[in-house]
């Protein structure tokens, strides 16, 4: 009801962090491609196979010294909606359900989507690229609701058996002809390019393993290797093509993780790779799905403030000029001096630079060993509520499709029927 929104409205508000001024519009009117790295995990950041670096562009990305902010402690907060979560998180600053995925579960319902507040303020036009069809995760249904202009999907591409691996187009084939289409759209625009390959099980053609199996025995870790390097390979040509065709120095670009490849059956083979015991508290620590964000006027660095794909909304909003104020949103923008530390994860459990929770224990963010300071266990409890509220009033938004009820002179209200996804020709 609107009094629901209202209670919603009144826990979102306490979240609101200013922007900061320095960085307020400096990406007015930027183009902003968007890559989201299938299955990404920033523990093969700096990992080493038999002496081989498993992503090394995405490691020159990392160290800051190249054109990108790199976060190097963002997470994910997918839950059973996997990728069609981390999109939802992504454009709406909002959770996934407890249970399902929202965009099969509420595809009717109404958003004030980032695309959208893009392009009705600021004129972008607005895509999403994917080797996949349309329908896969409700996509083609959901997307009129966030207002995104145009959708090539798989039938936009050269599916031919060669090109195909896994669930879909392969990704460097994906890339490739991506380009084409990126030209032109009308700018600025906001495109959104998702990957396949590196996607469980994980399997990639012998000719096309670049780095040795760590053989760890277990197929789904050493493939994840293979798949983790054929995908930093992929990025690396995708900007060189950028550049190529003039699209890379002048815009916005951000390349996130969308959640985890290598669940906890797989944590003895893991523990393998990395080195390291996978206990519960470490698993958390392999949650880091990352960000690494270009935004032309501010020079590539490390920052290892805590967030989560929750914060990107309200930090692009900032970055084109736009205030995230009167929109219902439970991320902080990045770069505000506000901006909070507190990563939620969709089971209710968090990690903040100093605390983790984790099923009902807190931990020590650093040592991973279990709180005894009383002190922190009541600062700890206190965070945990919060972050149950959190929650609760995500569900509370997407369970009472509460933003119907929200008339925001900001925002123009999406007609979904004014969306129509065309079929490719290829
Ligand atoms: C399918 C792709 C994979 O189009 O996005 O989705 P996932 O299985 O990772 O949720
Ligand atoms: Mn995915």
């Amino acid at each position: 009801s609107a009094d629901d929104l209202t209670r919603l409205q009144s826990y979102t508000k306490t979240k609101y962090a200013e922007p900061n001024k320095k960085y307020f519009g400096i990406a007015k009117e930027k183009n902003i491609i968007k890559i989201h790295l299938e299955s990404f995990q920033t523990e093969m950041i700096g990992l080493k196979v038999n002496g081989k670096e498993v992503t090394p562009y995405l490691n020159q990305l990392a160290t800051g010294n190249d054109d990108f902010i790199y976060y190097s402690n963002f997470f994910h907060s997918t839950g059973q909606g996997k990728t069609s979560d981390a999109e939802l998180t992504m454009d709406n600053s909002m959770y996934g359900l407890q249970q399902g995925s929202a965009f099969s579960l509420k595809s009717d319902n109404t958003f004030q989507s980032l695309p959208a507040i893009l392009h009705q303020k600021q004129n972008y036009s607005t895509s999403v690229m994917h080797g996949d069809y349309k329908t896969f995760w409700n996509r083609d249904q959901i997307y009129k609701r966030f207002g995104i202009d145009k959708f090539y999907d798989a039938t936009y591409y050269d599916m031919s058996e060669e090109n195909l691996e896994n669930l879909g187009l392969k990704d460097k084939e994906f890339f490739k002809e991506s380009i084409p289409y990126l030209k032109k759209e009308t700018k600025p625009f906001y495109s959104h390019l998702l990957t396949l390959t590196n996607h469980y099980p994980f399997t990639v053609d012998p000719s096309e393993a670049t780095i040795a199996s760590p053989n760890t025995g277990d197929a789904t870790v050493d493939g994840y290797v293979q798949t983790a390097r054929y995908l930093d390979e992929a990025v690396r040509q995708f900007m060189t093509d950028l550049k190529k065709n003039g699209l890379y120095d002048d815009s916005v670009i951000m390349i996130y993780g969308d959640h985890y490849g290598i669940s906890e059956n797989h944590n003895k083979a893991m523990g393998q790779l990395i080195g390291e015991t996978v206990t519960p508290a470490k698993f958390m620590d392999l949650q880091r799905t990352g960000l690494f964000l270009k935004v032309p006027g501010i020079k590539g660095h490390v920052d290892p403030t805590y967030a989560s794909q929750v914060d990107v909304m309200p930090t692009i909003l900032h970055l084109t000029g736009i205030d995230a104020k009167p929109y219902t949103i439970f991320g902080t923008d990045l770069l505000s001096k506000k901006h909070r530390q507190v990563v939620v994860f969709r089971n209710g459990d968090f990690i903040t630079p100093e605390i983790k929770s984790l099923n009902g224990v807190f931990y020590d963010n650093k040592t991973n060993a279990q709180l005894t300071d009383e002190k922190l266990i009541a600062k700890a409890t206190k965070i945990k509520n919060t972050v149950a509220t959190e929650l609760e009033m995500s569900d509370s938004l997407l369970n009472g499709d509460l933003l119907r009820f929200y008339n925001n002179k900001e925002f123009k209200k999406i007609n979904p029927a004014d969306y129509e996804y065309q079929n490719g020709t290829v």
